[in-house]
């Protein structure tokens, strides 16, 4: 047996000798971690240790000198508490240093409670459980779609670690079903089944064969002893070949490797206990020292780091040649190096009616004709959020049509957001998907897990007021607008036109650090008379005055289809000095100066008075205390929209009248 105390001769150990003392080598790191930040999780990080550490020294392929190079294969650990695993593995790349295992949980480490995505070698920000898996569904998708549309330049493996709880999510099953359905052969998922979550065993709450499940769903699935390492290896290699995504179940008991805990769900979030922690080292043949790792196991961990380099300086060098064709370079410099400006706008005609979602539609045809990395579809609601055009243009993503833009995403709207998300992070395209505005709830997770990331996808969301009508209340969104606002590093746009929504479009284009909803009516709104540029340089500072005055006595600040209301209540006050204020983004007008604030809606002086078709709570930061929010604070009905605007007080009249009598209260 060797241990610790034969580690100067570690070059002359076995192979095997070495890999499994090297494996010791990850464990001893998970539970010291665990045991000095007095929190995290151990037995699960134990379990898949196996099947993590053969994959990294023996398969994944990256480029040691940078974590960020365009093909590497991916990783996304979808057990994002198994957190402790990837850190001890990054420290042995040499992406993450002893400082910072040692700061395991801590403010400002790059160690946190679960991975986050600025982290070196860290691909996605997970610990939600689920939606590793849908970002990695997203990440094939992406790079299946350049490996067809760019070149065979891009043709990387995404792998993910995945737990018992992350099957138990749905998100798993709607992405399982997208990826299957799609067929991404180099979607390689290990499901480190341990039969212990965090209550007890699972089989207290779940006994699905979930290889028959993900056999349904078109998948190869192989199962296997999780801690049999030529079994591992051999799943990897099959996985690697076939024609499907591939799920590999590996049976595995928690905790493995521990001195008395194996099998106990208890280890699940806990730190194991010192006697236990050293019991274990002994039973690994690890010395009690804390946070062991002699350099014999570093350099053994990296023996392919040559090989990895010179394949990289390869591809270098292909893509350098390869870009010496001009129509690759362009395509590559749009795509994959993300260069894109001067987007040229859809033209839209002054005085029309256009519903903003047909507008979205014409500015998507004229914006993918430009960049060819819009990527993206509707969750089948493809005729109401127009990019039926965009479907026709460019064709279904297929197992037949790898080159095809549009994503036929079904009614999987949280898989959607996760999946676009994971597009983001893997770059190359610009994801966009559509639903009604009312079930962003069911994508609500993976909304705020893209605006934790900063990943620049943009949702569009059509139907987004109680002028739904016939559709009734659980079709009209109240307080959905609100809601989204509430998520920070996140752009709600309510274009007020056809032209707000294609100047919204382009600036969310623009942000790529930033995720982006558009939130468009069913019906047809006014475009207004302004110049496109007007358009483009006020929605630029996410609010600007579209009706305007010097020194006016009312300020009416409204968003969307209530733009064209406020400046018809306007007209018909005429007597009194009234600014309308377009407000398309709340967010970007937050950021602009104080002094364009202070002008555009100042604190004192005039009296305001907002108007959009939702919740009234988050308003009267803007209307203060004197103000007057117009709105609708409680579900809506089943009736044409004329009739429930009357109904619910939008008519020009009604809000009218409503001013008018609140004008009056107060004096
Ligand atoms: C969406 C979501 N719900 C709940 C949790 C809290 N949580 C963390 S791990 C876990 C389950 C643990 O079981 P398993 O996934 O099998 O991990 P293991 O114990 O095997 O490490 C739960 C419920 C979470 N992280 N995400
Ligand atoms: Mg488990």
């Amino acid at each position: 047996m060797r241990t610790y105390q034969d580690i100067d001769n570690f070059s002359e150990w076995k192979v095997e000798e070495q890999n499994q003392f090297s494996l010791a080598v990850t464990k001893g790191l998970i539970i010291d971690m665990v045991r000095k930040a007095n929190s995290g999780h151990s037995g699960g990080p134990m379990s898949s240790a196996d099947f993590t550490q053969i994959l990294f020294t023996e398969y994944l392929n990256f480029d040691p000198n940078d974590p960020g190079w365009f093909n590497r294969d991916r990783f996304v650990l979808s057990a994002g508490h198994e957190s402790a695993l990837i850190y001890s593995i990054l420290i042995q790349i040499g992406w993450l240093n002893m400082d910072d295992i040692k700061n395991f949980r801590q403010l400002h480490s790059r160690t946190p409670g679960h991975p986050e995505v600025e982290i070196p070698g860290v691909e996605a920000t997970t610990g939600p459980l689920g939606q590793g898996f849908g970002m990695a569904v997203g990440m094939a998708t992406a790079e299946s779609m350049l490996r067809a549309r760019i070149s065979d330049l891009v043709d990387h493996f995404t792998y993910v670690v995945a737990s018992d709880g992350d099957f138990q999510e749905p998100i798993v099953l709607g992405a399982g079903s997208m990826a299957g359905h799609w067929g991404l052969s180099r979607l390689i998922v290990y499901y480190d089944s341990n039969n212990a979550q965090i209550s007890g065993n699972v089989d207290r709450s779940d006994s699905t064969n979930y290889a028959q499940v993900f056999e349904g769903f078109g998948w190869h699935v192989q199962e296997i002893d999780g801690h049999d390492h030529d079994q591992i290896r051999e799943a990897i290699e099959k996985a690697q070949v076939v024609d499907r995504p591939s799920l590999i179940i590996g049976t595995t008991v928690m905790a493995y490797g521990s001195a008395t805990m194996e099998g106990n769900h208890e280890t699940h979030g806990a730190p194991l206990p010192q006697e236990e922690i050293d019991a274990t080292k002994e039973k690994l043949n690890l010395p009690t020292e804390q946070f062991y790792l002699p350099k014999e196991v570093v350099n053994h961990f990296q023996s392919r780091f040559a090989d990895m380099s010179a394949l990289v300086t390869k591809w270098n060098s292909n893509i350098s040649a390869a870009c010496n064709d001009e129509k690759f370079k362009r395509l590559w410099d749009v795509t994959v190096a993300d260069n894109i400006s001067n987007v040229e706008l859809p033209q839209f005609e002054s005085g029309t009616s256009l519903a903003t979602r047909k507008a979205f539609g014409a500015t998507l045809d004229k914006f993918a004709e430009q960049v060819p990395s819009i990527v993206g579809g509707s969750a089948d609601l493809e005729p109401s959020n127009y990019t039926g055009n965009f479907k026709h243009a460019y064709g279904d993503f297929t197992k037949e049509n790898r080159k095809g833009r549009n994503l036929a995403f079904g009614v999987r709207e949280f898989p959607m957001a996760a999946a676009m998300n994971g597009m983001a992070l893997h770059g190359g395209v610009i994801p966009f998907g559509g639903t009604f505005l009312v079930f962003a709830d069911y994508e609500r997770p993976a909304l705020r897990l893209g605006a934790i990331q900063h990943c620049r996808v943009i949702h569009e969301f059509t139907h987004d007021s109680f002028w739904v009508g016939e559709d009734g209340p659980t079709h009209q969104p109240i307080e959905h607008a609100m809601a989204l606002r509430a998520i920070p590093n996140f752009n709600v746009f309510r274009p007020a036109d056809a032209k707000e929504t294609a100047a919204c479009f382009r600036l969310a284009l623009d942000q790529k650090e930033t995720p982006s909803a558009l939130l468009l009516t069913r019906q047809g709104v006014k475009v207004m008379d302004q110049s496109m540029d007007n358009t483009v340089k006020g929605v630029s500072k996410g609010a600007y005055p579209v009706v305007d005055c010097e020194n006016p006595e009312l300020i009416f600040l409204a968003t969307g289809s209530e733009v064209g209301l406020a400046m018809e209540v306007a007209e018909s006050m005429n007597e009194k000095k009234i600014r309308v204020v377009s407000m398309p983004c709340w967010e970007i007008y937050e950021t602009q100066a104080d002094d364009y604030k202070n002008e555009l809606i100042p604190t004192r002086g005039a009296m305001k008075i907002s108007m959009e078709a939702g919740i009234l709570l988050g308003w009267e930061r803007y209307v203060g205390p004197n103000g007057l929010s117009i709105g609708i604070n409680h579900f809506g009905a089943s009736a044409p929209g004329k009739d429930l605007a009357q109904e619910f007080g939008f008519t020009a009249d009604q809000v009218e009248q409503k001013i008018r009598s609140h004008l009056a209260n107060l004096l």
